[in-house]
């Protein structure tokens, strides 16, 4: 089934100068671009987005880091889409991070890890809603999708 994922170039992935890295290796991979913002993220939105961290010792300084710079939100589309690009990313801690992630390639921290996608289907939609407005998001007709996927793969 086609889903969702909310992925975000972090203030750290602005600053190293992997923003079109990211989005390079998202679109080879063959999901599809539904919506891309630069956007300064909010303390409300913040708290929102990172409500299950909210009780941990690194909350505070997370919040700081995600306001410091900008950010780059985008929706990327897929079957499967949300898992896929969570394997794409690779796992939190960038030390730990398999080579060949966005994590395992670029970066070293566990809190400077360059990028966030949604991590499940029920948190992804969550996240469209709170990131993006209904204007911000695009259907368009992706025209190599029956090359990328076999008809029963698209059902
Ligand atoms: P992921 O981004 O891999 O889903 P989460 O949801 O556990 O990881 O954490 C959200 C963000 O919080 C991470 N991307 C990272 O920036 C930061 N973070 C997570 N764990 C730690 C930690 N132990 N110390 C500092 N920052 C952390």
């Amino acid at each position: 089934m086609m889903d969702r994922s909310v992925v975000i170039v972090k203030p750290d992935g602005l600053q190293r100068g992997v923003v079109g890295e990211i989005i390079h290796r998202l679109e080879r991979k063959g999901l599809r671009l539904c919506g891309v913002k630069m956007i300064a993220l909010s303390d409300a939105l913040l708290d929102e987005w990172y409500a299950h961290h909210k009780d941990k010792p690194f909350f505070p300084g997370l919040k700081s880091y995600m306001k410091s710079y900008p950010v780059v939100a985008m929706l990327w589309e897929g079957v499967d889409g949300v898992a896929t690009i969570r394997k794409i990313i690779g796992v939190t801690k960038g030390r730990d991070a398999e080579p060949g992630t966005v994590r395992g390639d670029f970066a070293m921290s566990q809190q400077y890890n360059l990028i966030h996608a949604s991590e499940n289907a029920e948190i992804a939609k969550r996240e469209i809603e709170l990131m993006f407005a209904e204007d911000e998001i695009f259907e368009w007709d992706k025209l190599d999708l029956k090359h990328i996927y076999t008809d029963e793969e698209l059902r």
